[in-house]
């Protein structure tokens, strides 16, 4: 006799990789089985295909290698040999170990590490917010990827954003500064196609001929870091020969005269060493951007990582002022769109800063490595709970990173679907579930529309969501305040329900029906048109930067969530 075959669920879900793509994804599933995942393709920004990965993504859900229960380690360090011990046991010790630790060095012994390994709007970041902030632990600036870049826009823009990516194909003169889009952000890249058949010229700035340089109209390879210089050199060609749109700098802009006397010194030909192109090629580059409207420029975040990062993107954000392009639909400059969904969800009511202990000290996830292995800092980092990031691979100083792991005396606890090159380390590993065995809300930063990832299949194993690890913790630390337990559906109803007409009519209910929705962001939506720039003084700022919203890192009680707080974006 054969079993019953029940009839195949469909069922949407969204990507949850951190990525400005945020695909959405359709999941089909029988006898409580994922049997095909794909890119859904009423979603408009995905089109029905995913990337080389994602598309691979039921392979890593049903892997071999998957952790399903906790674990407890047996060998030493860093060997990786485990033996699964009941959820019980591991948190009943892991609440006694930082009670013990609590109790000798204080609360900031403790060191909750995360970045956006999962990145969903309460997965990334919600009970763990409001159960560490109200012990008052050592907070973390998350700041590997994007705060840099943000800093330095917003030191310029007040903002870190721009216009909606979707507005690429009004643009005529497209740059792909430091981004390789083919690779990275594939699915903007059939509207930059788009923008490409409607007379568009595509541009990439890049000292790497990566895919996406290959496929440009002009590749202008430049010298690492000397991205800052090259935007001095363009401005230079623009004020001395008479491009500068001096209606919009005189209305919408602070320190022009200061600026067009600063890049006296930045000739073409000056330049031209430095950034590693011919004179004529700079000069050609500049009067091509200024005089081709609407210009767009497309950063990521590949020029943030050097030393004059945000320097780079401060200056970059220059150009767009003096060329005015801002006043045009597709033109001005396109980051990421986090900003644009944090600052239309209610996510105060989500994170709670409220609760949280104020001043705590605050430490750089940077330099996990440097803290580790600290002798100064008091309180000595004594525990460390890693979730939904992979130190040991993704940030700098591994050497430094491993020798502190390995230290005796220091107690970590890693959440993740894998035995990482970090979790190797770990007292205990707890399972983590997929995204798709978790539900959560995907803002996306690269495109405006917000989608409901819904559980297609239940955990499996013994995993849980990131919430539900937190809501066990904080039962096994013995808490009872109510809203550390809250449920992810009431969360997430709780963010949509802020009011904000960007989100009238994204209920939760459509949500669910519909996977993914855009946004209401008005039809001809130009941010900056008619300035408005959300600095201090409402103009676009070069001299007087240090008084714009540059680093608000700590304007939560010294916490930060992400990046720079969707306050001051
Ligand atoms: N050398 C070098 N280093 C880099 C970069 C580079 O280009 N070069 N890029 C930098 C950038 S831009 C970034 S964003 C960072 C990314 O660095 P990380 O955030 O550390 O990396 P990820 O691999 O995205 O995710 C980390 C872990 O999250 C786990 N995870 C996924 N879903 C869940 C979940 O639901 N719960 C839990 N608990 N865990 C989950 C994954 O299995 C994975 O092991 O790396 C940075 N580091
Ligand atoms: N397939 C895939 N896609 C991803 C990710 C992934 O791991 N895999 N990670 C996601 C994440 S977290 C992020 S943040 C994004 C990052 O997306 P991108 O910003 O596109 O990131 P990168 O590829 O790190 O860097 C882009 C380009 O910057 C160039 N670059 C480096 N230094 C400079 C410089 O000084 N000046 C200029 N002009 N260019 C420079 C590099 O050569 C590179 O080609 O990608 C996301 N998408
Ligand atoms: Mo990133």
């Amino acid at each position: 006799m054969t079993a019953a075959v029940e009839p195949m669920d469909t069922i949407r879900g969204a990507c949850g990789h951190d990525c400005p793509d945020t695909c959405g994804w359709v999941v089909e599933v029988r006898n409580g089985a994922a049997e095909r995942l794909s890119g859904d393709p009423t979603h408009p920004f995905t089109r029905g295909t995913l990337c080389a990965k994602v598309n691979h993504y039921l392979e890593r859900v049903y892997h071999p290698d998957r952790v399903l229960h906790p674990l407890k380690r047996v060998g030493a360090k860093g060997e990786g040999r485990f033996a699964r011990v009941s959820w019980d046991e591991a948190l009943a010790d892991i609440a006694s170990r930082w009670q013990a630790i609590v109790a000798e060095s204080g609360e900031e012994a403790i060191l909750p590490y995360s970045s956006a390994g999962v990145q969903g709007l309460i997965q990334q970041a919600s009970l763990d917010m409001r159960l560490f902030g109200s012990m008052g632990t050592s907070g973390l600036d998350r700041n590997i990827c994007g705060a840099v870049a943000a800093a330095g826009l917003s030191a310029t823009l007040g903002v870190g954003t721009g216009i909606d990516p979707e507005d690429v194909v009004h643009s005529r003169y497209l740059v792909l500064w430091g981004t390789n889009t083919i690779v990275t952000n594939l699915h903007f890249w059939p509207l930059v196609r788009e923008a490409q058949g409607r007379g568009a010229k595509l541009v990439v700035v890049d000292p790497i001929r990566t895919r996406t340089a290959e496929a440009a109209d002009w590749h202008l390879q430049i010298k690492p870091a000397s991205d800052a210089a090259l935007a001095l050199a363009m401005m230079h060609v623009m004020v001395r020969d008479g491009l500068v749109d001096l209606d919009f700098v005189t209305r919408h802009a602070i320190g022009y005269d200061a600026l067009a006397e600063r890049v006296q010194q930045y000739s073409p030909a000056q330049v031209a060493p430095m950034v590693g192109l011919p004179a004529d090629v700079i000069e050609r580059f500049a009067r091509e951007y200024a005089t081709t409207q609407p210009s767009l420029l497309r950063p990521l975040i590949g020029i943030e990582h050097h030393r004059n990062g945000a320097m780079q993107f401060r200056t970059l954000a220059c150009l767009p002022v003096l060329s005015g392009a801002w006043r045009h639909r597709g033109g001005g400059l396109a980051r990421s769109t986090h900003a644009l969904h944090f600052g239309v969800l209610a996510m105060d009511r989500v994170l709670m800063p409220e609760v949280y202990k104020p001043d705590v000290r605050v430490l750089n996830m940077r330099d996990l490595g440097v803290d580790l292995c600290s002798r100064e800092l008091q309180p000595r980092v004594r525990a460390l709970i890693a979730y939904g990031v992979n130190p040991m691979v993704s940030m700098p100083n591994q050497n430094l990173i491993r020798q502190g792991l390995l230290r005796e005396d220091l107690f970590t606890v890693v959440s993740d679907l894998f035995v990482t090159d970090t979790a190797r380390y770990a007292d205990y590993v707890l399972p983590a579930t997929s995204q798709i065995e978790h539900l959560d809300l995907s803002p996306a930063w690269g495109h405006l529309y917000l989608a409901l990832n819904r559980p297609a299949i239940a955990p499996r194993g013994e995993s849980v969501p990131n919430t539900e690890l937190f809501r066990r913790l904080a039962a096994a630390l013995r808490r009872t305040d109510e809203w550390l337990f809250e449920s992810d559906e009431s969360m997430l109803r709780a963010a949509l329900a802020s009011g904000h007409p960007w989100l009238e009519g994204i209920t939760y209910e459509r949500l669910w029906r519909e996977g993914s929705v855009r946004l209401n962001r008005p039809p001809d939506w130009r941010p900056f048109a008619n300035g408005g720039f959300p600095t201090r003084s409402g103009k676009a700022v070069r001299i007087e930067s240090g008084k714009a919203f540059g680093s608000c890192f700590s304007c939560r009680g010294g916490r930060t969530i992400r990046r720079i707080c969707s306050k001051c974006l």
